[in-house]
């Protein structure tokens, strides 16, 4: 669970103490965040510095925040894990706007893969943000190491790509590799789905969010393997894209080809690219 639960029980106890202040206008109403460093999908070099950059506001008066961050891998990981990061501070915070300046030093020994990143806040009347209604912050971000594998899309002639072209109704045509230069690999997942619009910016570093309806998912075991190819993997497969999937694509939806490995130290890589029509 959320390592922030003891500051928050810590924090409930307040209110007693403010709500006498105002006798008239009883404060109900939670602190809101607005979060623009990091953004959803960005990604960190472990060892790195991470500045994180918002602003708080209450209809009444603030109290504190806080900002934490912990692993979100999906727990298939067969090999050690061997040092995930995980962060959680939280700061005082008074009057009814504040900003939120911290810089987040990242172990250079974090694991990478993907991590949650979350700011929650507080007011002197100890109404607290949450997440049912999204008052809270919870974005998925990215920390990259020297040791994960890397992932390459290429055409048929060992070309690198930054697009697919596809051919509805036609097999995708899907080539390139995934090397681990340090270590080995664990397993690799294949997926063609969509993404949304916004959370592509980056092709190096797409890690958008996905949509639930996939094309195509699959996962490979690839242990001992220090180099995997795309083609290899898919061999047996068909992924035939027709226009009845390309119909059920929301304005700004994409469809994409994302890779993701684990190596056998348990980091895990994320590529993605986008598969174009004409
Ligand atoms: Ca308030
Ligand atoms: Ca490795």
């Amino acid at each position: 669970m959320r390592n922030t639960k003891n500051w928050l029980m810590m924090m409930l106890a307040l209110p007693v103490l403010y709500a006498c202040d105002e006798s008239d206008t009883v404060d109900t109403i939670a602190p809101e965040i607005t979060l623009e460093d990091p953004i959803s999908g960005e990604a960190f070099a472990a060892g790195s510095t991470m500045h994180v950059h918002g602003d708080l506001s209450d209809d009444q008066g603030l109290a504190t925040y806080s900002i934490s961050i912990h692993s979100n891998f999906d727990g298939h990981s067969h090999g050690r894990v061997l040092a995930q990061f995980a962060f959680s501070e939280s700061y005082e915070a008074e009057g009814t706007a504040a900003h939120i300046e911290q810089e987040i030093e990242i172990d250079a020994t974090a694991t990478a893969g993907p991590y949650h990143f979350i700011v929650e806040a507080i007011d002197a009347a100890g109404n607290a943000t949450s997440f049912q209604d999204d008052s809270s912050i919870e974005i998925e971000i990215w920390i990259e190491n020297e040791d994960m594998a890397h992932i390459h899309f290429t055409d048929e002639n060992d070309v690198e790509i930054d697009e697919i072209e596809g051919v509805l109704g036609e097999n995708l045509p899907i080539y390139g590799e995934v090397e681990d230069e340090s270590g080995t690999l664990d397993h690799v997942y294949i997926m063609v789905g969509h993404l949304e619009e916004g959370e592509d910016e980056d092709h190096d570093h797409s890690h958008g969010r996905v949509l639930e309806d996939h094309i195509f998912e699959e996962e490979y075991e690839v242990e001992g393997e220090s180099s995997v190819l795309l083609q290899d993997l898919l061999a047996s497969e068909s992924i035939v894209v027709n226009q009845e999937d390309m119909d059920e694509l929301e304005d700004g939806e994409h469809l994409y080809l994302i890779v993701q490995a684990t190596d056998e130290d348990g980091n895990v890589s994320r590529s993605t690219i986008e598969i174009h029509f004409d």
